[in-house]
Formats: C-alpha cells, sequence, structure tokens
C-alpha cells in the first residue's frame, strides 16, 4: 500500500473543483494512472462520530430494499437513506448538514446528494461494485464519512495487475475515490462473523440537478 502525505488535488480535480487546504493525515491509497483514493481518519473528532451516529441511527427514516438474486428477491443486507443537500425544502436531519459542510470544506467539493448505508451487524454488507458514472457529475469524487463500527473495504483493480486493497474504515474517517477509479476499481464492505456494533455510512456524491429523491439507486 502507498503511503504519503499532502496529495496533490489539482491531478484529480479541475481548479475549480479544488479544495481549499489539504489535510497533512491524508493517506494515499491509490494515486496512478487509473485513479486516486485517499483515506484521512479523525477528520470528525469521536465524541462527534459517536453522537452522529446515535443521532442519524434513530432519526432517519431507514428503508429496506430488496433485489433479485437469480431467480428469488432478498433483502439488500443493510438499511438505506438518501438525502438531497441542495433543496431548502429537503428535511435533512442536523447531524447530515454537519457532516456534509465537515466534508465540503475539507475536499473543496460540492457534494449536494448524501447516501446513507446502516451496517447493523458483521452480517450486514454491500457488495464489491463500482458507482453508476451516469447518475454522477463527470469528474468529481465520491467521499464516505464513516460513524460507528470500524469496518473493512476491500479495494479490487479490476483489470491486471490485479491488485486488492484493505481499508479499515474507522469513524469519522474519510474516504475519498476519484471518479476514474470507479471505472477501474471495485469497492465494497464484505460481512464478517467477528462480533460487530452497528456503523452508518455516508456517501457524498455530485449528482445532476434533475435527479430526485426517489431515483436514488442502490448497490447491492
Ligand atoms: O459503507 C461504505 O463505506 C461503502 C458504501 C458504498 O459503497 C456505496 O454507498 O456505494
Amino acid at each position: 500500500m502507498a503511503v504519503g502525505r499532502r496529495p496533490r488535488y489539482a491531478a484529480l480535480y479541475t481548479m475549480s473543483q479544488m479544495p481549499l487546504f489539504a489535510s497533512d493525515r491524508e493517506i494515499v491509497l491509490v494515486n496512478d494512472a487509473r485513479g486516486r483514493i485517499d483515506y484521512t481518519p479523525g477528520l470528525v473528532r469521536p465524541e462527534i462520530a459517536h453522537a452522529w451516529f446515535a443521532d442519524l441511527r434513530e432519526a432517519v427514516p431507514w428503508r429496506t430494499q430488496r433485489r433479485m438474486m437469480y431467480d428469488r428477491e432478498v433483502d439488500v443486507p443493510r438499511l438505506q437513506a438518501h438525502f438531497r443537500l441542495d433543496d431548502p425544502d429537503a428535511d435533512v436531519p442536523e447531524a447530515i448538514r454537519g457532516a456534509a459542510g465537515k466534508v465540503v470544506i475539507a475536499t473543496g467539493v460540492p457534494f449536494n446528494s448524501v447516501g446513507l448505508n446502516f451496517y447493523r451487524d458483521g452480517r450486514d454488507s454491500v457488495a464489491p461494485h463500482s458507482d453508476h458514472l451516469d447518475e454522477i457529475v463527470p469528474g468529481f469524487p465520491i467521499a464516505l464519512l464513516s460513524l460507528g463500527a470500524t469496518r473493512r473495504m476491500a479495494i479490487r483493480a479490476k483489470e491486471p495487475p490485479r491488485r486488492t486493497l484493505h481499508a479499515d474504515l474507522a469513524p469519522g474517517s474519510l474516504l475519498v475515490m476519484s471518479y476514474e477509479t470507479q471505472l477501474h476499481y471495485t469497492h465494497g464492505i464484505p460481512k464478517t462473523r467477528e462480533p460487530m456494533d452497528g456503523r452508518i455510512s455516508l456517501a457524498f456524491r455530485v449528482k445532476p440537478a434533475r435527479e430526485r429523491e426517489d431515483e436514488a439507486s442502490f448497490y447491492r
């Protein structure tokens, strides 16, 4: 795993998308022709991350989703929710407003959408996938803020050299994946047999203006 400091965001974003500053805590997991993935532990202080987790677990209208697996319908193994951040009429929990403010300042990216995933225990997961690029404004990254229990993310290259990275996503941490990485890598949170408390992830994206909340798709 390549580790570096002070990422050069100019390589990722156009001038108008550059952040105001780069954190010196960032760890560069991937930085090559296939994109860039940065991990920042402790973007949010532990007590704040804990409070946001507790608030969101109670306040969010969590939804179960169903999907087809082979010839039968099964539950998506986690709870989900979605909020637009650019809709002044949207009833967005304070914890999400606070988290979005922190992530926008840290990245310099005008995220306007957040998808929430609630992993109730180690049996909940998300299968390896890439984000649907037709649902993201081209060029913008995806940022994942973690709250609650630490879960391990597997990041796999789709083509040779087929390396796999594992990142333990601690509460209060931020993982930023460039747009290009969605072409070349999958990411997922595997199930675990270890006893595991709940985890909530906030997946920030820049979506086209017209998308409505009920059009938000989900990943398995
Ligand atoms: O929970 C995570 O950190 C990953 C979420 C994810 O991959 C997604 O929402 O597409």
